[in-house]
């Protein structure tokens, strides 16, 4: 089809494509303008507050949307409302998300583009920018697994190329095979920041290169061009699955955010890019070929303009949220009732902790075939610790996967795994190695079922503990840092029957866990445990001692300190202690009745003493039972220091010598 344009500052080709293709595009390229041309007069009028704008950037999200499929997933950031307007969402909706209404995405719990649809396929950017691309190649592994030829479609900025995810991402894309394009919109600054400060490659398209990925750079203030580009790659890569980086050159032509202003752009760049108006251009082309008349033009603008006040005028009545405590807290979980499952007979053999940590996880393959695990060296040398050994054999290598080194990716592609019906165990190698995926955990697998109601099945197992000198790295105790974390649940087993019980439980349950796993227990503590699948309810406690005098409460080592010390001391029938088990949450009836028994209470733990969970249990106790006390509510835990190498040294920062001390204090009070 032969097609004319004089003096193109674009350079539009439209091959094949038929008239109405073009008007589906065109149309699909102005409502986005129309909105930001409302919201911009909404915010002059005080009536919004903030905006982040994507004019002159629409043919990316606009083009690249309508390339691909209506169910495949696509991560859109916060300049990308063409994707949320070229999936038809119902506007009214969209404004009551922007207003912080209930009726919006998140029940005005997150702001602006912050959110997910399943029903749109799409899955909103969190503020950091880079953690998306993760989530993106868990959809997109899932997809693969499902034999689903499907394509995903992640967007991140210029800026956010330097974020460490955005490598991770693109390594397990690459290594994986992963059907993802990742697009980066190349628009020349991250809020005040130009590129020349921010990357010193020529082309973001080397990133890719670097990963092993095809990249392309595309015009991307030409609809067709990037229209075109995804159609092939998205073609391409349902059937012959790898990732492709896209880098579509545009522009910001506002502000980061509309009240940030533009002084450190340079006026001739904003200039030079109002020329490539992608919306103008694309405009004048159509007209230009007898596709669309003045008259056309102004009837859509007029519906669209029609549309958008309309639904402003709904979002704006719709009443502002009133604030329910209960329903706020409710849903930071993904609702539940766990069915506990006793064994389905009396057979038990011995096991060891770690044995029983191994028949846990098998029995779960076994029970969720929409289960996979994931870590570094888990599949045919079966884990550090030998816990996965066989596992490749027995569940393939889809479902045993050895990963790169990247804790974040990993636990970002779980959290895709389980937006897709499946679910996820992550093995860090040492729970130490958590703050490398800390990021994804608590911001992605805890907030999402508050912030819109997407569940992370994830259970991320995490090898813990001192006492093996292997000195600051190896040795950690950081169930505390989640313990603060609302929508995380934690589980610390003490024992072999517990620990497959809690790990079979966690499996079962659709919210994320973090399993804590101690490795002094592994070979040195075995019990004969059920032969069959069995689950233990979470969040109960296990009273493993009765005591007339003083209760320890505590979790994992110390429940085998304070056991150790009983029998040392001839303390039987005084010291009652209570395993919780479960920290988040933790058993308050439990703590209640063992303190209203005793009056006297040690709450002791491995993890250093200040901000431990011991505080906040021992301050519950001072709060909620002062009048069952018959002491100061007592507390020990391991010096505030990191955890040292030398054995004497680690010996000293562990606390059951001082734990033995605070009993006796206790027994005299
Ligand atoms: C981890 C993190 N650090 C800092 C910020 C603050 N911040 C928000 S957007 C942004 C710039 C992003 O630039 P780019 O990725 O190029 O996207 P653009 O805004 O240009 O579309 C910054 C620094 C953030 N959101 N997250």
């Amino acid at each position: 089809m032969e097609t004319s344009q004089s003096n193109p500052t674009i350079n539009f080709k439209r091959k094949h494509y038929t008239d109405e293709q073009l008007m589906i595009l065109y149309k699909a390229l102005l409502k986005p303008r129309l909105i930001e041309e409302k919201m911009l007069i909404l915010l002059r009028q005080g009536k919004i507050t903030k905006w982040f704008s994507g004019i002159g950037q629409e043919a990316v999200s606009v083009g690249a949307t309508l390339a691909l499929e209506a169910d495949e997933y696509i991560f859109p950031m916060h300049r990308n409302l063409g994707v949320f307007t070229s999936r038809h969402m119902s506007l009214t909706q969209l404004f009551a998300q922007f207003q912080g209404k209930k009726e919006g995405f998140t029940k005005g719990r997150d702001r602006s583009f912050h959110f997910g649809s399943k029903a749109h396929h799409i899955v909103g950017m969190i503020s950091h920018l880079g953690p998306q691309l993760s989530l993106a190649n868990g959809i997109a592994l899932a997809d693969l697994l499902q034999r689903k030829n499907k394509v995903t479609l992640a967007f991140s900025g210029d800026a956010a190329t330097s974020e460490g995810e955005f490598h991770e991402a693109l390594n397990v894309a690459a290594v994986w095979n992963l059907p993802v394009i990742f697009i980066v919109e190349n628009n020349g600054y991250g809020l005040s920041t130009p590129n020349r400060e921010q990357f010193i490659c020529e082309r973001l398209t080397d990133k890719g290169i670097g990963y092993g990925i095809e990249a392309v750079r595309v015009d991307g203030n030409n609809i067709l061009e990037v229209y075109d580009t995804i159609n092939h790659y998205a073609d391409e890569i349902r059937y012959n699955p790898r990732p492709i980086l896209v880098e579509a050159m545009t522009f910001r032509m506002r502000g980061h955010e509309e009240a940030s202003g533009t002084k450190y752009v340079p006026p001739h760049l904003i200039n030079e890019w109002a020329m490539r108006d992608p919306i103008g251009n694309f405009e004048q082309y159509i007209m230009q070929n007898s596709i669309m008349t003045e008259k056309m033009l102004g009837s859509f603008k007029e519906a669209y303009r029609e549309e958008i006040n309309r639904a402003v005028f709904e979002a704006f009545e719709l009443p502002d949220p009133q604030a329910d405590t209960e329903e706020e807290l409710n849903d930071v979980y993904a609702p539940f009732e766990a069915e506990i499952h006793p064994p389905k007979s009396t057979q038990k053999s011995p096991k060891r902790y770690i044995d029983a940590i191994s028949d846990g996880l098998r029995q779960s393959m076994e029970r969720y075939p929409e289960l996979v695990l994931m870590g570094q060296d888990i599949a045919d040398y079966g884990g550090v610790f030998k816990i996965t050994e066989g596992f490749v054999e027995k569940f393939g290598r889809e479902r045993v996967r050895n990963t790169p080194l990247c804790e974040s990716a990993i636990v970002g592609a779980g959290m895709g795994l389980s937006i897709r019906g499946m679910k996820a165990m992550v093995e860090m190698q040492f729970a130490d190695f958590v703050t490398c995926g800390f990021n994804q955990i608590i911001n992605n697998l805890a907030k999402s079922h508050y912030r819109w109601g997407q569940n992370a099945d994830v259970v991320v197992r995490m090898p813990t503990g001192a006492g093996t000198a292997a000195g600051p790295f190896h040795s950690q105790s950081n169930e505390a840092w989640f313990f603060h974390t609302p929508g995380l649940k934690i589980v610390y087993p003490s024992t072999p029957f517990d620990a497959k019980g809690l790990l079979n439980a966690s499996f079962e349950d659709p919210n994320p866990v973090m399993y804590f796993e101690h490795k002094m227990l592994y070979r040195s503590l075995t019990e004969e445990i059920p032969d069959d699948y069995y689950t233990l309810p979470i969040g109960k406690a296990n009273l493993v001692q009765a005591g007339e005098s003083v209760s320890v409460i505590t979790y994992g080592m110390g429940v085998h300190w304070t056991k150790q010390l009983v029998k040392e001391m001839n303390w039987e029938g005084e010291v009652e202690i209570l395993d919780l088990r479960s920290l988040l949450p933790w058993d308050k009836e439990a703590v209640r009745a063992t303190v209203q028994k005793t009056g006297k209470v040690l709450v002791a733990h491995e993890d250093c003493l200040t901000g431990g969970i011991a505080a906040e249990i021992a301050s519950w106790i001072a709060e909620f039972c002062f009048s069952n006390l018959d002491a100061p509510v007592m507390r020990e835990g391991s010096l505030d220091t990191p955890v040292p190498f030398a054995k004497e040294l680690e010996q000293n920062f562990l606390p059951k010598e001082r734990m033995k001390a605070k009993i006796m204090q206790l027994m005299q009070y």
